[in-house]
């Protein structure tokens, strides 16, 4: 028998570091690109693998300081896991290689994560985007959770995140009938930070994130972490939490050079220490 090599798959994801503006480079900022454009960027094991590699080499990176995903493609940000690897799974195999648990690792990353979200972000594209720190959508953008239709229901945060973001009446009623939300309405509910022409979606996301890029990156790491933590602690220990948090950055010199800057009248130089 001859041996041949496997074709190797192509990579379903794209990252560009810095990511590229209208007027040039961005400092700071990546772009992430979930690329299975022909099957609507459907999760796969593969690329969820290769989705969690990136974003924690990324987030070991000083000089990357916000992440925008995205997925290939006007038609979709992820139309969830790929149903067709989902379809053959059973509860010992997924038991056995636990794919899910990557998800845990995204929720680790420090860095502020930005979903860019064109079009479709349904299942685990819609929890995928939920994971992400802000939310900007395309004005055609439709958001769900329609696992129900397939016979099973979230598996990777959907009923808790989503229930955090808009609330229990409405989440409600998008997990047990699988419809389809619009960016309108996500927007109204509070799961989207902003909408913006389809266009402007990613050209939007990167300037959000431009933005986050240039401030002190200390502070933003033990910003993000606090407004996290509102979403799992009670409020007096959220609140104490963000009081010590307040406290340590006073350590920083980015602090002290924020602060001198303001008094002096001049931009600031963030150092991130
Ligand atoms: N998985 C695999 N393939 C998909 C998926 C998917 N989720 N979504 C679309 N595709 C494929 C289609 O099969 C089709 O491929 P082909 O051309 O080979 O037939 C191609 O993408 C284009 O899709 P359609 O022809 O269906 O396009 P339409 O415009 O007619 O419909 C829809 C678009 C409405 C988005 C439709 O494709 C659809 O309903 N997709 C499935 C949406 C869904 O049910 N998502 C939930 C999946 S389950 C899930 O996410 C569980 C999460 C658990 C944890 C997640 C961890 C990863």
């Amino acid at each position: 028998m001859i041996d041949v090599d496997p074709v190797p798959r192509p990579p379903s994801i794209l990252v560009v570091f810095p990511a590229t503006g209208t007027a040039g480079p961005i400092d700071g900022v990546a772009l992430v690109t979930l690329d299975r454009p022909k099957v609507l960027n459907a999760l796969d094991f593969t690329l969820i693998a290769e989705l969690t590699d990136a974003l924690e080499t990324l987030d070991r990176d000083p000089a990357c300081r916000a992440i925008v995903i995205t997925g290939a493609g006007d038609r979709a940000f992820a139309a969830g896991a790929d149903i067709r690897e989902l379809a053959v799974q059973t509860p010992a195999s997924l038991l056995a290689d636990d794919h899910f648990h990557r998800w845990e690792r995204i929720k680790r990353v420090r860095t502020p994560l930005i979903a860019a979200v064109r079009g479709f972000a349904l299942g685990g594209g819609c929890e995928l985007a939920m994971t992400c720190d802000l939310l900007v959508a395309g004005e055609g953008a439709q958001f769900g959770q329609p696992e129900i239709r397939l016979g099973v229901m979230p598996g990777a945060g959907g009923t808790q995140r989503l229930t955090r973001a808009i609330g229990k009446a409405k989440a409600m009623e998008l997990v047990l009938t699988g419809r389809t939300m619009s960016a309108g309405e996500a927007e109204a509910h509070g799961l989207v930070t902003r909408v913006v022409p389809d266009d402007e979606t990613i050209p939007a996301a990167l300037e959000l994130a431009a933005t986050i890029a240039a401030m002190p990156p200390l502070a933003v790491i033990a910003a993000k972490e606090a407004v996290n933590r509102a979403e799992e602690l009670g409020l007096e220990a959220g609140l104490e939490f963000e009081r010590r948090s307040f406290y340590l950055l006073f350590a920083t010199e980015d602090r002290r050079e924020g602060m001198a800057a303001f008094t002096q009248k001049r931009k600031p130089a963030w150092k991130g220490r």
